[in-house]
């Protein structure tokens, strides 16, 4: 397979202005007309040859401003139709034949249960037509989809309808005409027997934009939530960025079978059922809060994505990562700041930071690839989204406002670069930011050193800072960054002590950053009158690992009294990592201060539970495992699960009556105070019923008593891990008995088997696997068996004997001929063999290798494996 570089990008030879598609829908096969209005590039000496982009298409017929080319008159390759000697403008007219039935790689046009839908970004829509399937050939849409009268009662595309009829022949056609011209990875079609809920929303200008959820019909009472969200990010997208949403309707469809979580196609967003349906007593809360982020997600990229598009896909996160910080701040302004905070970090910190640390270790902006799907990551999206995050720190709400207007308003209707995007932020702000943009340039996780001394005579605190990015694949001897560092420091009651520091240049006072731009620098603060603690890199306010020693009882200040949110749940994840690593070399006890805070924390009625439940809760074992070298996945899990007991003992005094008082009377809601109350609530069950009986008693009335998903979900989860077998046997059973109807469901009791440490074993798994609720073909049920077994079970995944990885393993090559993407994903676990204890490492690169010896692999596993074993 070909590497293909972002040096190399030229421009298309010619533009598509305009496309008109017809999609002729028959039961076995459909037709596809493409009319398409091509006019030459005068920015290119072309020689009036064009090459268009096609895959598993049976080509019909060729014209050329309406006269039928022969066969020698264009070249047919395996994934190109060349035409040669044109003149500067045409109308070319190609037809195809493609089999969505068949096409289980879920890209193009396929069937999901009972209805048609297409999935086009990145490269899908050359399997439904020819055409230069690139996102800066943006061309003005016209569909046609024609199918027998009364077969699929809702046929959409994007846009605004523009005809309903008929036709002599009997079968019914519907034209939708999309005013705003787009790449081909944005276009969607959906036909189907759906179900639609409608509202409608005014815009800031006074236009009436009428919003439709269309769903099969069992999941009608599922849509109210998404409806919800979706109004919300309409209104906040008005008043946090200017941003009016721009055709008459905007249509969302769920469909069961999704590569993705979402799709932003214009005008009809298409969602994994996963991500949009849910109604309290199906959806637990963390799936609503999903719900919310993804709408809006979806919804922002009409400004993010659509009308200013990428330029080419090394400039994905242009998109991804500024629309990920968009729907950040959407739900860190409809929930809690800190806590969506909190939650995007520990992400970052756990599969970022990991994806950093190994083979598929790549920039912001990636400078190449073999297949874009394999680029659809946690760095592009997650870490692009943290520069961008940097980007509004340095420049502060009112300059980012500024240079977002500037950008929207100077590229909309273009396909650009991430330059352009820093540019217009450079240009509104009169800042100089090329050092900045190495954020998109270098990979790799940066490491910051902190030192920092007192001198109680001079009054003042030095801090020295050293910085540096460690090498990663194809790069070495990185530059320093402009990293901003927020930070604070603490007088002995807790307090935020006043900072004068210099140099003063480097130092923003008002967001109360540091500005480090060199490999080292020395920061003095004055006036400091006793010795502070410090608080570092507050909010995470840069994508680094900080290393600064702090003692035990530091931390335990920190946690007490720091007055950056975020900074206290991140020094008490450093203590509980600092027990996990004590329980590690047999040396672990809590001491007396260290219990009184663990209670005091578990009582306190001032903080915000959902902010609560994270400060008691211990770092994942992926997190513990970013910490060690090697990894040894099974002393992670005991030590940690010593350290979970500990903490239960000590907390066991105080639980079964935190555990009512925190029970609601009131009706459920999916809004914020109540989801942070079943937070607390659902983690004190946990801890009751991993050291009490009384705990599992109470976990077992919880889950036949639960009026909801989250109530009911969590009480499951405390019977499986904490419950006796006949328990945990009984409860598996019964809800599987009340939910089998229920797909989503379903897909969740699949993942509390497969991610329990307990229960998961290779034997279960493959049982699973056979279940008559398993699908190989649906991605929703592979994540939840294989993907949440490899990333969650870490010890049942871990086996001396390699059968777990040998069970990934297979996995994959079978889902090599199913669905590339999704085999390629679940690739992910076997990625990281090099930073594992000797013996388990060499079992998974034998796994590795046995992939790598299939034939037939696809472009997507081929690039994982074999970056993965070079
Ligand atoms: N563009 C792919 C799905 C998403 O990021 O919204
Ligand atoms: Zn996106």
């Amino acid at each position: 397979p070909n590497t293909k570089y972002l040096k190399d990008y030229t421009a298309p030879a010619y533009w598509i202005d305009h496309t008109e598609l017809t999609v002729e829908l028959f039961d076995d096969y459909t037709d596809v007309t493409a009319q398409l209005r091509i006019r030459r590039n005068d920015e290119l000496d072309a020689a009036g040859s064009l090459t268009l982009d096609g895959q598993e298409l049976e080509l019909l017929s060729v014209a050329l401003d309406g006269n039928t080319l022969s066969a020698e008159q264009y070249q047919v390759g395996d994934e190109s139709l060349t035409l040669s000697g044109l003149g500067d403008q045409h109308l070319l007219t190609i037809r195809n034949r493609i089999y969505p039935q068949n096409n289980t790689a879920l890209e193009g046009l396929y069937r999901s249960g009972g209805m048609y839908c297409t999935q086009c970004e990145a490269e899908g829509f050359r399997r439904i037509s020819y055409y230069l399937d690139r996102p800066d050939v943006m061309s003005e849409f016209t569909t046609h989809i024609i199918a027998a009268d009364g077969q699929w009662p809702v046929m959409l595309s994007n846009g605004n309808k523009i005809a309903d009829s008929v036709m002599e022949d009997g079968r019914r056609r519907v034209s939708w005409h999309d005013p705003f011209p787009k790449p081909c990875y944005l276009f969607a079609l959906v036909a189907g027997d759906l179900r639609v809920l409608e509202d409608t929303f005014t815009t800031m200008s006074g236009r009436e934009v009428a919003l439709q959820i269309f769903v099969e019909p069992q999941n009608i009472d599922k849509t109210e939530y998404a409806m919800d969200a979706l109004k919300r990010s309409m209104r906040w997208d008005e008043e946090v960025y200017g941003r009016e949403y721009d055709l008459d309707v905007f249509m969302i469809v769920a469909v069961d079978d999704f590569n993705m979580g979402a799709m932003e196609n214009k005008g009809l967003n298409i969602f994994n059922s996963s991500c949009v349906l849910a109604n309290p007593a199906t959806a637990t809360d963390s799936t609503y809060l999903r719900i919310e982020a993804i709408v809006a997600h979806e919804y922002f990229h009409n400004w993010s994505g659509n009308r200013v598009t990428c330029r080419d896909w090394f400039q994905l996160s242009l998109k991804e990562g500024f629309t990920v910080f968009r729907d950040a701040g959407f739900s860190a302004d409809m929930n809690s700041a800190t806590v969506k905070r909190v939650e995007d970090v520990q992400m970052l910190r756990t599969v970022q930071f990991a994806e950093d640390g190994g083979p598929m270790a790549h920039p912001v902006q990636p400078d190449s690839f073999i297949e874009i799907s394999n680029f659809y990551t946690v760095t592009i999206y997650e870490k692009g989204a943290e520069v961008v995050g940097m980007l509004h720190r340095l420049l502060g709400e009112e300059g980012f406002r500024k240079g977002s207007d500037l950008y929207f308003d100077r590229h909309d209707g273009q396909a650009v670069t991430i330059h352009e995007f820093v540019a217009a932020m450079e240009d509104a702000n009169g800042i100089d930011l090329s050092q900045f943009k190495l954020w998109y340039k270098q990979a790799g996780t940066p490491v910051v050193e902190a030192a920092s001394s007192y001198d109680a005579d001079a009054q003042t605190l030095t801090l020295t800072l050293r910085q540096h990015t460690p090498d990663t694949p194809g790069q070495t001897d990185k530059q320093p960054l402009w990293i901003p560092l927020a930070l604070g420091l603490l007088d002995a009651a807790g307090n935020d002590m006043p900072v004068q520091v210099e140099p003063a240049e480097a130092w923003t006072a008002s967001s109360q950053v540091l500005h480090l731009r060199e490999a080292e620098q020395t920061f003095v603060f004055h006036n400091v009158s006793e010795r502070p603690e410090l608080s570092l890199l507050r909010h995470f306010s840069a994508p680094v690992k900080l290393e600064y020693q702090q003692s035990p009882e530091q931390l335990l200040f920190l946690l007490q009294h720091d007055t950056d949110g975020f900074n206290r749940w991140d020094a008490g994840q450093k203590l509980m990592l600092h027990w996990i690593e004590q329980a590690r070399s047999g040396s672990f006890s809590l001491s007396d201060a260290e219990q009184t805070a663990l209670v005091s924390l578990l009582q306190d009625d001032q903080l915000d539970k959902s902010m609560l439940s994270y400060l008691l809760n211990l770092p994942s074992e992926s997190y513990v495992a970013e910490f060690s070298a090697p990894v040894d996945p099974a002393a992670i899990h005991h030590a940690r699960e010593t350290v979970r007991l500990a903490i239960a003992n000590t907390l066991l005094p105080h639980l079964a009556e935190r555990y009512q008082q925190l029970q609601s009377p009131v009706a459920y809601q999916p809004e914020p105070q109540q989801m942070a109350q079943r937070a607390l609530k659902n983690l004190v069950l946990s801890y009751w019923a991993l050291v009490s009986s009384d705990g599992v008693t109470a976990a077992q009335a919880q889950f036949e008593q639960a009026d909801n998903m989250t109530d009911q979900m969590a009480a499951l989860l405390s019977l499986v891990n904490y419950g006796s077998d006949e328990q945990a046997d009984a409860a598996l059973a019964s809800f599987y008995q009340q939910w089998q109807h229920d797909t989503l469901v379903v897909n969740q009791w699949l993942s509390v088997q497969a991610g329990s440490s307990r229960r998961a074993t290779v034997a279960s798994i493959e049982q699973l696997l056979q279940h008559e609720a398993f699908d190989w073909r649906n991605p929703n049920k592979v994540r939840s068996v294989l993907g949440v077994f490899a990333n969650q079970a870490l010890v049942s995944f871990h086996q001396s004997d390699a059968s777990g990885y040998a069970l990934l393993a297979d996995a994959i090559i079978k889902l090599n001929g199913i669905n590339p993407q999704m085999a390629s994903r679940l690739l992910t676990p076997l990625t990281r063999w090099k930073r594992l204890i000797p013996e388990l490492s060499a079992l998974m690169r034998a796994q590795l290798e046995r992939i790598q010896s299939q034939e037939d692999l696809s472009k997507d596993v081929y690039e994982v494996v074999s970056k993965s074993l070079s």
